[in-house]
């Protein structure tokens, strides 16, 4: 079996070192020139635990060859972003351009899987059409299937073994020879289906996922209110066999949970009224947080503060910060016209203006700490390191990720938020 993975972000890239490494001849195709270019010289456009050695294995033993172009192979497997756009449709212009850059290396018996998460119908309405260029019998001579990537960034190779796998055929000889291939390396069960309900599921799922993070945001906001901890009552709650309150934070990031509930909204507008008031309520989330902090600097006395923003990535201990909470509450801390520096262990080439990779720079003279993320390099800082600079010593901890005794023994103020 030789496979050819379109797409080496951070799905496409550890799947195709993945069956790399259990001895599969993989070619890597991306359109970024750049991406392949480092990729070949077994270095990392994102960051991944693990991934680094992988790919070195990967490309020493010859079995990952990359560029920019696809070649003929067994199977085509297609990891491209499908975002939504300002409107909030989905963009599916990659998942299409994909599929139509295949088209000249598609050979009959070949088996073409999409792990890209896309609104429910694209594999029969987007992708099957462009396939059919091929004159080859869909279903016959072309097997196709949706086989949804579920891993979480950060523990992606875990994930990718351990995970159960869903994969949905346009017919039951195409998700069977997708569990034959994924059996290479998955342990988790892999449970057939068609194609239309595997791209239900993994839009399920992380819409579930929203949902339940907007209502304990919604408890957040009720507990400020009525004195309560929330976090103490959300895992209070949780106790119960039957319970599992995901948790209040700054915002929801990334490309996955704040996408595909629109995906779902936009097929069914009328009906997806729940989906709708989770996606606003947790977009509404960084302007809560912002003002929030406006709040704690005037309960001080403090009109015109300066504070030092802790964590730029979207969530804990991974390097990306694109469609992250925290850039947005920054929009706000401006409107509100609060000064502030940014400090992220993960993001190591300065982004933005007021990016700093020094913690003393970022907390020099700051009237408060916003923890945004939970980067363990957060939960073990010693305070009393950071305490003198500080002109202020307020902290507010939107994650509830830090150590709050220490803190207060080094003579901090701390906030929570949702308390
Ligand atoms: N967040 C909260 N509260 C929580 C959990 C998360 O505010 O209780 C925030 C995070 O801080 C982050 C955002 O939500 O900003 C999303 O983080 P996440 O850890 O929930 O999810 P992702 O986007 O990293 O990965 C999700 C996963 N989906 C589910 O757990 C159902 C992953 O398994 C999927 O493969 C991935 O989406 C994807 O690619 O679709």
């Amino acid at each position: 079996n030789k496979v050819c993975v379109v797409g080496l972000g951070y799905i496409g890239l550890p799947t195709a070192v993945m069956f790399a490494n259990h001895g599969v001849k993989v070619h890597g195709v991306d359109i970024n020139e750049r991406t392949v270019k480092l990729i070949s010289n077994k270095q990392l456009h994102i960051e991944e635990e693990g991934l680094q050695e992988k790919l070195i294995t990967a490309i020493d033993t010859g079995n990952l060859t990359v560029s920019t172009t696809p070649e003929e192979a067994d199977v085509f497997i297609i990891a491209v972003p499908s975002p939504i756009r300002d409107d909030k449709s989905a963009n599916l212009e990659y998942v299409r351009s994909a599929t139509k850059a295949i088209v000249p290396y598609v050979k009959p018996n070949n088996l073409i899987i999409l792990e890209s998460t896309v609104p429910p119908r694209t594999v029969e309405d987007v992708m099957i059409p462009v396939l059919e260029e091929t004159g080859y019998v869909i279903g016959e001579e072309l097997l196709i299937s949706h086989s949804p990537e579920r891993v979480i960034p950060g523990k992606v190779f875990k994930e990718l073994v351990q995970n159960d796998r869903i994969v949905g055929g346009i017919n039951k000889r195409s998700a069977e020879a997708t569990r034959d291939l994924y059996k290479v390396f998955v342990e988790g069960e892999i449970h057939l289906t068609d194609a239309t309900t595997a791209e239900m599921v993994k839009v399920m799922e992380n819409t579930y996922r929203d949902i339940n993070i907007a209502f304990a945001n919604e408890l957040a906001k009720i507990s400020e209110n009525v004195g309560v901890n929330v976090w103490e009552a959300i895992k209070l709650a949780n106790y119960h066999p039957r319970v599992n309150i995901h948790s209040p934070g700054p915002g929801v990031g990334g490309h996955c949970i704040a996408v595909d509930p629109w995906f779902l909204y936009e097929l069914q507008p009328d009906l997806a009224k729940m989906i709708h008031l989770a996606r606003t309520t947790n977009d509404n989330m960084p302007k809560f947080t912002a003002e929030k902090v406006k709040q704690t600097l005037v309960n001080k006395g403090i009109s015109h503060g300066r504070v030092a923003v802790f964590g730029l990535a979207f969530k804990g201990n991974i390097d990306d910060m694109r469609e992250s909470p925290s850039l947005q509450v920054l929009q706000y801390l401006d409107e509100q016209g609060i000064n502030y520096t940014t400090y992220d262990p993960h993001i190591t080439e300065n982004q933005l203006p007021t990016q700093t990779q020094n913690l003393q720079e970022a907390v020099s003279h700051a009237d408060m700490i916003l923890v945004l993320t939970d980067h363990n390099e957060f939960k073990n800082f010693e305070p009393a390191e950071v305490a003198e600079a500080l002109r202020t010593k307020l902290i507010l901890d939107t994650k509830n990720c830090l150590d709050h005794k220490r803190w207060e023994a080094a003579g901090f103020e701390v906030s929570l938020l949702g308390n």
